[in-house]
């Protein structure tokens, strides 16, 4: 039933409609600029036009209350586009406090996104209404942008690198996403479809799929065996490297005396360059695993470290049991 192409997409965010309603006073105001310089031009041509071979103009040497205006004027409607546009970027670039995360992985020429209980889609997304849901981007290859039209929003996706976007989606339905950073042959039919549904309905959904995806706490702590983490990163301080116990969220001191929290990033960073952030008290010994896991499997061990959060008593060794594990 496709009949027209509509004006706007539809408005199916927070952001929605202030980003139509600023877009709307952008627009109105260089049409109403456009209209009043043509018709002037329009105007003078015909009323200010040589008349006579020997027409001289009149000369004119000023008028300070024309001048002023000129420039007064715009810088208010200048400033006042930028003020309002401040405003909604600003909104949009942090995010609230207690959102749903979930992930998204961009590469040639597919997205694959990973429901917090580890449920993984493919050029699909599911989320409920009303809630505040924040995306964490990361890219397998090249830049990619991840995109919803409804939603108003819009994020690169960036190689070697977390980029973060939030929205609360006000209206059920099904919204088309799409990759808008050219990204190779195939970049056309980088897209998919999220699903907005009511919390209940979704609640029923990631239970009812929940087999098929594989608890990411499970997964990461198996890569954490296999990949010896466990070895240096043994629980109560002991090991070579820092415990993981609680450190998720944390402030670390790091060598050189300054602190970061412990969030996705930096466990992202210390996985793959482990020596650009020295825990305070440790030697720089852990070696890079660049190019040995994907962002998956990041993914995977930063929901293990995550999960050792909850741990009460640091145990020696791998044999820590995932708190949140639930099947
Ligand atoms: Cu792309």
């Amino acid at each position: 039933m496709q009949s027209q192409v509509p004006l706007y997409p539809e408005q199916a965010s927070n952001f929605a409609p202030h980003v139509d309603n600023l877009m709307l006073f952008i627009t109105l105001i260089c049409l109403f600029f456009a209209v009043a310089v043509t018709v002037a031009i329009i105007i003078f041509f015909f009323k200010y036009h040589r008349k006579k071979p020997d027409d001289v103009g009149v000369p004119i040497h000023g008028n300070m209350i024309l001048e002023a205006a000129w420039m007064i004027v715009p810088l208010i409607l200048a400033m006042a586009m930028f003020g309002w546009g401040a405003v909604v970027y600003v909104d949009y670039r942090r995010a609230p406090q207690d959102t749903l995360d979930i992930y998204v992985i961009g590469k040639q020429w597919m997205w694959k996104a990973q429901q917090p209980n580890g449920l993984k889609e493919i050029n699909e997304l599911h989320v409920p209404v009303g809630k505040d849901v924040r995306l964490i981007l990361a890219s397998e290859d090249v830049i990619h942008d991840f995109y919803v039209p409804a939603f108003r929003v819009k994020m690169d996706v960036v190689p070697g690198h977390y980029n973060t976007m939030w929205f609360r989606p006000t209206k059920a339905g099904r919204y088309h996403f799409f990759c808008s950073q050219y990204c190779g042959t195939n970049h056309a039919i980088m897209g998919g479809w999220v699903t907005v549904m009511e919390p209940s309905e979704y609640a029923a959904w990631l239970s009812g799929t929940s087999g098929s995806g594989g608890n990411p706490v499970v997964a990461g702590e198996k890569l954490f065996t296999e990949k010896a983490c466990a070895t240096c990163h043994v629980g109560a301080g002991v090991g070579r490297a820092p415990s993981l116990n609680g450190v998720y969220g944390a402030k670390v001191l790091l060598a050189d005396g300054s602190t970061v929290i412990a969030d996705e990033a930096y466990i992202r960073e210390s996985i793959l360059q482990p020596n650009a952030k020295i825990v305070a008290g440790y030697q720089p010994v852990m070696p890079t695993f660049q190019g040995q896991v994907t962002e998956e499997q990041i993914l995977a061990l930063t929901a293990y470290i995550k999960s050792l959060q909850s741990q009460p008593v640091p145990e020696k060794g791998s044999g820590v049991a995932p708190a949140t594990e639930k099947k």
